[in-house]
């Protein structure tokens, strides 16, 4: 355990000035700290030319509980690794790291600051023409550059050992596959959503689904995975997207970054049918929505193929019906990965803003209660929803 903490304002600025390469000595700096995520401390130093940069800092235990939750700080180099990587297969799509300080347990790196987080642009109904084909690409990218299908043998074996990443790991671990299935003292239930959830702790063939799902989380080190890939973790406007916070970063199932960013997608969907606004407003925002899924479905499908078929070395697996087989897989596990983040986002300890912003409680577990239906039909049905379209069907139906 690293006493890293910065005791001052003075510090921070210092750190920044002497690291990020980007002040100049003599300029006059000042920094607000703005984390409003669950786990680590931000800070963004300012120079009044308007020159800036976002510190990132981790701490040996989770930000919003305190140190009753202890949690390894070798996160923070993992993030700092796996945010390089990133940017070396999508550099226009993830923040620059200017600096990584194993002592201070903190990176500086580029501001984003002039873009919004997904979370509040979906909330906003904000249109974002170029989200979808964004996040599809990054996807496509980072999870083939780093998977068997490109990497040689021995470099991939090294580079899991290199991102093995207990404690995080064990966050989604708990707060996927197994909170939201019982009275667990971490959940958050809408007091009117009460029997829908405690119905998930009886849900037996739920249960089992997600067993399963677990046991390829726990044990597939196909490539290297976000580990996070939420709303909250990706910043846009209409022309931009930058991903952050690689902290999650390990590998795993491709199927889980994939389906997670689905599973967001359609939270947003849920909290559609009831956040304030005109009633036709939010429903072409919600087949927006169903577009947007379909695109980045889509996306990641095409360019993950073509990199399948154009870098893969592998005699094995460079077979061209193995590559469709592959897919039709990937697509299921994905849609099986949604359903679990719809969950455990409507009942356990992270709930969402997309949720969160509808103020009556009844309206609110009117959306949480379809969040819960679509999670448990994606789950249940993954492995007969055949392709894209057909999910989509599915999900217009419930
Ligand atoms: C205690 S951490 C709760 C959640 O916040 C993070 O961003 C992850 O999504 C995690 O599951
Ligand atoms: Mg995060």
């Amino acid at each position: 355990m690293t006493d890293c903490k910065f005791a001052n304002e003075a510090q921070v600025i210092d750190f920044a000035r002497c690291h990020s390469g980007v002040f100049d000595p003599a300029e006059r700096l000042q920094v607000e700290e703005i984390g409003d995520g669950n786990i680590n401390f931000v800070y963004r130093v300012f120079a009044d030319d308007g020159n800036s940069v976002i510190i990132k800092q981790a701490l040996p235990y989770v930000r919003i509980i305190g140190e009753g939750w202890p949690l390894s700080q070798d996160r923070i180099r993992i993030e700092a690794e796996a945010l390089m990587l990133e940017g070396e297969y999508c550099p226009d799509l993830v923040p620059q790291v200017y600096h990584f300080d194993a002592e201070r347990c903190a990176i500086i790196m580029e501001d984003i600051g002039a873009l919004e987080n997904l979370r509040h642009a979906l909330v906003a109904r904000a249109e974002l023409p170029k989200l979808a084909s964004h996040l599809g690409r990054f996807c496509a990218e980072t999870l083939f550059h780093t998977s068997d299908l490109y990497l040689d043998a021995h470099r991939k074996k090294e580079m899991v050992a290199r991102f093995i990443n207990p404690d995080l790991c064990k966050i989604t671990e708990d707060l996927f596959f197994w909170d939201p299935y019982c009275d667990h003292e971490r959940n958050n239930i809408n007091p009117e959503l009460r029997d829908e959830a405690e119905g998930l702790w009886h849900d037996e063939p739920l249960k089992l689904e997600v067993a399963r799902l677990k046991q390829r989380f726990l044990t597939s080190a196909e490539a290297l995975l976000h580990g996070d890939l939420h709303s909250g973790s990706v910043f846009v406007d209409a022309g931009a997207t930058r991903v952050i916070d690689a902290e999650f970063a390990f590998f795993g199932p491709i199927a889980f970054d994939v389906g997670s960013m689905i599973g967001n997608l359609l939270l947003d969907y849920a909290g559609q049918t009831e956040l304030a606004g005109e009633a036709a407003e939010r429903d072409a925002y919600r087949d927006w929505l169903l577009d947007a899924v379909r695109e980045f479905w889509n996306t990641f499908a095409q360019r993950f193929g073509d990199l399948m078929s154009s870098s893969t070395a592998d005699p094995t697996l460079k077979l061209p019906a193995y590559r469709e087989t592959y897919l039709a897989e990937l697509l299921s596990q994905s849609l099986g990965f949604a359903g679990t983040e719809l969950i455990r986002r409507t009942v356990g300890l992270a709930p969402v803003l997309d949720l969160e912003a509808i103020e009556d409680p009844r309206a609110r577990a009117r959306a949480e209660a379809l969040a819960l239906r679509i999670g448990r039909t994606l789950i249940l049905e993954r492995d007969r929803l055949n392709g894209i379209d057909a999910a989509i069907e599915r999900i217009r139906q419930i």
